[in-house]
């Protein structure tokens, strides 16, 4: 029997159900390491003239929840518009691989969340070896699991990992035939400069060593679609906001009270992106060992951008990152895209 043909083999066919590896490089430095620098670049955040807050710190794992409720509002389009796309795109997107000799890949999913995504396509993709990848490692870990219960057969390693600053993946990673696979348009929470960089790494041949890139990028429109969809009447996305302040209290043992903020979510037209933040309902002043933070009625901690771009802009993007054969399907709206670049 091939190993592809075990791809969709029956359960019963395989000996004992494999569990996938799982890799969590978050433990990898010192406790004490992490935690300090956790609580340096919070504190930088936070002591900043204008105040900000890495959206990375959004998902613990009651954020990560959050976010899932998030991804089936009416409000928010771009996860379904994004599967929409997939669906309809799927066999071009196979020729893509195709295309590049890209038959079997190793597939690496960053902030691959509940892998609900990689999951829908792998009968597209067929990858050899699976890897997600996310900052939450426990909601990863159970994610990985359930991937490796519906393809049994699947090489999984699971990473948890903060890879928006180092894309370098562990060596049980396959360094050949890599696609790297990020939707949802998680690539717009970087300034535009950084997802150049970031891009860049991932096409570097002695970094990301990518092959090819499957990416989802939300597209700019209408400002009262896209306020809608970061502040929907249901209060998710608020909650999801104000859940960061949550895992501040924990990491850096600061006092937020969550009643004490409002969300606010607004399209900057002249940065092309979407801004969320939390908004003090009155003076107050936030503590952490070694620290305190006056904030005044009004005051705003920055928490998220969200650019969105053009076709266009995109494609140049991704050329200048040192992709090419840039390809990308739309829906009917032209409201979401996903990509496909060789490198
Ligand atoms: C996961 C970063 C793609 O920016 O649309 C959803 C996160 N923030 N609602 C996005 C998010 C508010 C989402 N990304």
């Amino acid at each position: 029997m091939k190993r592809s043909d075990l791809f969709f083999a029956l359960p019963s066919a395989i000996p004992s159900l494999p569990t996938p590896r799982f890799i969590n490089l978050r433990g990898s430095e010192s406790l004490e390491h992490e935690t300090g620098s956790i609580a340096c670049e919070l504190t930088q955040g936070l002591t900043a003239q204008a105040a900000a807050l890495p959206p990375k710190f959004f998902y613990n794992t009651l954020g990560s929840k959050l976010f899932e409720a998030i991804t089936v509002l009416d409000e928010y389009y771009p996860t379904r518009t994004e599967a929409g796309i997939f669906q309809a795109a799927s066999p071009q997107i196979a020729g893509a691989l195709a295309q590049a000799g890209l038959n079997h890949p190793c597939l690496i999913d960053l902030g691959a969340g509940n892998c609900a995504k990689a999951l829908s396509l792998m009968p597209v993709i067929r990858p050899r070896q699976y890897v997600p990848v996310d900052i939450s490692t426990d909601f990863l870990r159970d994610a990985a699991g359930q991937v490796q219960n519906s393809f049994p057969a699947l090489d999984i390693v699971g990473v948890g990992m903060d890879f928006s600053a180092d894309l370098r993946l562990p060596d049980e990673v396959q360094l050949h035939d890599r696609v790297y696979f990020y939707p949802g348009s998680s690539l717009g929470n970087f300034q535009p400069a950084q997802a150049l960089a970031f891009l860049r790494n991932m096409a570097d041949k002695a970094q990301g060593k990518a092959r090819g890139l499957l990416l989802g990028i939300d597209l700019v429109k209408d400002t009262a679609t896209l306020q809608a969809a970061y502040d929907d009447a249901l209060g998710v996305t608020a909650a999801f906001n104000k859940n960061l302040l949550r895992n501040v209290n924990e990491l850096l043992a600061a006092d937020f009270d969550v009643r004490q903020w409002k969300h606010v979510a607004l399209f900057n037209t002249a940065q092309s992106r979407i801004e969320m933040h939390l908004e003090a309902l009155s003076d107050l002043t936030v503590t952490w060992p070694g620290h305190s933070r006056p904030f005044l009625a009004g005051e705003r901690i920055h928490t998220e951008s969200s650019y969105k771009y053009t076709v266009e802009s995109m494609t140049a993007l991704l050329t200048q990152a040192g992709f090419s054969q840039v390809r990308q399907w739309t829906d009917p709206q032209q409201w979401f895209a996903v990509f496909w670049a060789a490198a």
